[in-house]
């Protein structure tokens, strides 16, 4: 006798798997975070931000916090996507107020120190804030894991630290593809086992944030930010074939189109530069489930500029394959009564085709 399929429950998960629905399901890229009083609470008592990413409870904490004060559909592991060139054995630190610091590789013997052999020793909280966050989360939201993709973690890795194009690594890419390379097939490594054991550990969906991917030329693009990112998921599909996988190529332009079918991503997230319009036409209208992207500093104008973003956005993708988002990370200084505003504002709207 046939079994019926298990239906399923969470709102998030139905859209991923293209069911309609009345209205979109909705997280926000860094909704834990510094706009929030009480992550700063949990962050002075952690000590730092490394220490609070290190730390299993208080990860957990900060990321149900957003749960508790919204309700959103997902949440998101609290971590950072540089917390793998560390456990790899590259020096981090985390200046207050001026973002990353690495110390930099500059050279191939640099690259060949980096190991995957302390992998899991040094990202064991990390697991074990999932398996936390997993068993606290209410039953209907769903638990994101996430790392950076390949390319965007090398290029803080080769540079050090952020910036507005991320030179050291593009001056690899061109003068050294064959270094480069082996650093990707590293991280590639390390990506797959700590997404497997993230998923093992209760993680239902993953994003890769390819935050840097708007920064090379297409032959480049294709080399650094596809094919690692197909590959990432070729292999994690292998070990978990019902997790779904969202992947950002932040500013891929009309590199968006083609993409997901090139690396098997399942969702594409949307930065804000790219055109409704475009968007509607070459990936959302032909059923590719898609995510984002409104302005987060629409959300910090809020008011009459948020609601007009906010239909806009449900005007162009109604009904189905559509999860509200910002197109880039919540910013620091966003009052919490405008996410309040944009929750209504998504969820008191019914939206059809
Ligand atoms: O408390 C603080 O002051 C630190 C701010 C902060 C936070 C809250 C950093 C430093 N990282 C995070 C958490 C974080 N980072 C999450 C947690 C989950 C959530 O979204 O709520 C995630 C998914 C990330 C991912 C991340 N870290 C990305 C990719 C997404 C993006 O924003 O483009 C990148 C590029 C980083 C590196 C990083 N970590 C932190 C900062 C300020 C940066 C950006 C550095 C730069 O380029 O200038």
């Amino acid at each position: 006798m046939k079994t019926a399929p298990i239906p399923i429950q969470k709102p998030f998960l139905r859209t991923l798997a293209g069911e309609t629905s009345e209205r979109p399901p909705i997280w926000l890229m860094r909704q834990a975070g510094r706009y929030l009083p009480e992550y700063r609470a949990t962050r002075a008592q952690a000590g730092s931000f490394l220490e609070l990413c290190y730390n299993p409870e208080l990860a957990a904490e900060v990321t149900l916090q957003p749960i508790r004060r919204f309700g959103f559909d997902a949440a998101i592991l609290f971590a950072d996507i540089l917390l793998i060139p560390q456990a790899l054995g590259q020096d981090l630190a985390f200046k207050e107020g001026e973002g990353p610091l690495l110390a930099a590789i500059r050279s191939e013997g640099e690259l060949a120190k980096l190991h995957l052999d302390g992998l899991h020793q040094r990202l064991g909280p990390v697991y074990e804030a999932v398996g936390r966050i997993s068993e606290a989360l209410p039953k209907e939201t769903t638990l994101i894991g996430f790392a950076g993709a390949p390319w965007t973690v090398a290029t803080y890795m080769l540079e050090g630290h952020g910036g507005n194009d991320q030179a050291a690594a593009k001056v690899w890419a061109f003068g050294n593809p064959v270094g480069l390379d082996r650093l990707i097939t590293l991280l590639v490594s390390a990506t797959v086992s700590y997404l497997d054991r993230q998923i093992q550990a209760g993680a239902e969906v993953v994003q890769l944030f390819d935050t840097w991917a708007g920064v090379l030329p297409d032959e480049q693009f294709q080399r650094y930010c596809v094919a690692p990112v197909k590959a990432i998921i070729a292999q994690l599909k292998a070990l978990h074939p019902q997790v779904k996988v969202i992947a950002f190529p932040r500013g891929a332009g009309v590199n968006y189109d083609g993409y997901a079918a090139a690396t098997g991503a399942d969702a594409l997230g949307l930065d804000y530069t790219l055109p409704l319009g475009w968007a509607r036409e070459h990936l959302w209208g032909k059923g590719q489930v898609v995510q984002g992207n409104l302005d987060p500093r629409l959300l910090l104008v809020g008011g009459q500029a948020l609601a007009d973003g906010v239909q806009r956005l449900l005007r162009h993708f109604g009904g189905r394959n559509y999860i509200f988002n910002l197109g880039h990370g919540i910013l620091p200084e966003t009052p919490p009564a405008h996410v309040e505003q944009l929750l209504r504002l998504v969820r008191g709207t019914s939206v059809s085709a």
